[in-house]
């Protein structure tokens, strides 16, 4: 069970916002992504292609006991983060709707867990509150600043595994681009941003209790697309890091293996939290996402990330982040937001046998 409240996250998630952001709030910005979403199908069974493809959700052996860290009976709670504003399209934000439309929380049900669907966040008026897991549909990645800032100041000691094919660990002062969603881990670090208090509107990380993201307390897999900066901290600070040239060379179960017991051989109660960016898988299973870049996870290797991470047993709470339904065709946007769905559910115990 994770004691971080949504309302902690919410606050975190909320107030991260105040920071520097490269795209203004607009009216249109939120017309053009509420017409947008709803000209997508997002029908499970319907959609071309692969779409047509039968999946069902099963659960594993129930007499496992898998999720350590969570409540019994397994109870879940889904809260929708819809930012868009942590990089320059919009869209991101109508992702959680399009997969509660594609029945996310009824196969959550279905493999066996007691589901709290919370209100999306509202960035203006916080005021939700979980007391489960933690599944947070973004949005953007700049909601990790405030999940992981929720997350750590309710367990200090969570271990991250950070999915993507980007590093993230931007700061104001080194990012090329200005875009939030690229920083929320050169933020949590203190060796990178020593006093947030520097930067306008994220005053409130250095309130209380802010505990930082230690180097060793970190894990990337599917890297492909790292910033000159980036590359020269992920070596200085020596975090662990696992490419796409990794998984080439060692196979994703290899990867997971290694991934996974950096983070648990010196305590192996530790929490896990799973961030999920779905620009780490290919853009021919994930076209629809803004930061699309060749050369990513198969639709396999990206469930088994998944799959594996829950055989270890000390999943905490996950998010996933980047979808964009605007950005692709209907087909490319429909196939997207499936293979969110299911890589949720594959979080949730879902597995082939
Ligand atoms: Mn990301």
């Amino acid at each position: 069970m994770i004691h971080v409240t949504a309302q902690q996250v919410a606050r975190s998630v909320g107030r991260s916002l105040c920071g520097k952001t490269s795209f203004p709030h607009s009216y249109e910005a939120f017309a053009l992504s509420t017409r947008s979403s709803s000209s997508v199908n997002s029908s499970s069974s319907g959609g071309a292609g692969y779409g047509n493809v039968h999946h069902q959700m099963l659960p594993g052996d129930e007499s496992e006991n898998l999720f350590r860290h969570v409540a019994n009976p397994k109870t879940i709670s889904v809260i929708g983060a819809p930012m868009t504003f942590g990089q320059p399209f919009v869209g991101t934000d109508s992702s959680p709707a399009l997969l509660r439309e594609q029945g996310l929380l009824k196969d959550l049900s279905s493999l066996g867990w007691r589901v709290e669907d919370l209100p999306d966040l509202d960035f203006n008026n916080i005021c939700s509150e979980a007391d489960a897991s933690l599944s947070l549909l973004g949005g953007d990645h700049s909601i990790g600043i405030g999940s992981l800032a929720g997350i750590l100041r309710a367990k200090p000691e969570t271990g991250v595994i950070w999915v993507d094919a980007h590093a993230d660990l931007n700061t104001p002062d080194i990012s090329e681009s200005g875009n939030m969603h690229g920083m929320p881990l050169g933020i949590m670090m203190k060796e990178l941003v020593p006093d947030r208090r520097v930067i306008p509107g994220l005053e409130w990380m250095e309130e209380g209790t802010s505990p930082r993201l230690r180097p060793d307390s970190l894990v990337y897999v599917g890297l492909r697309d790292i910033d000159k900066a980036e590359r020269k901290c992920i070596r200085e600070l020596g975090i662990k890091a696992f490419t796409m040239y990794d998984i080439d060379h060692l196979g994703i179960g290899r990867v997971m293996d290694l991934a996974i017991d950096h983070l648990l051989a010196k305590d192996p109660n530790r929490p896990i939290h799973l961030s999920y960016d779905i620009d780490a898988v290919d853009p021919l299973h994930a076209p629809a996402t803004g930061t699309a870049v060749r050369g990513g996870l198969t639709w396999r290797e990206a469930h088994f990330v998944c799959e594996h991470v829950v055989k270890s047993g000390a999943l905490a709470s996950a998010e996933i982040v980047e979808l964009n339904a605007t950005l692709s065709d209907g087909q490319g946007a429909s196939e997207t937001i499936e293979l969110g769905h299911q890589l949720i559910a594959a979080l949730c115990g879902e597995c082939i046998f």
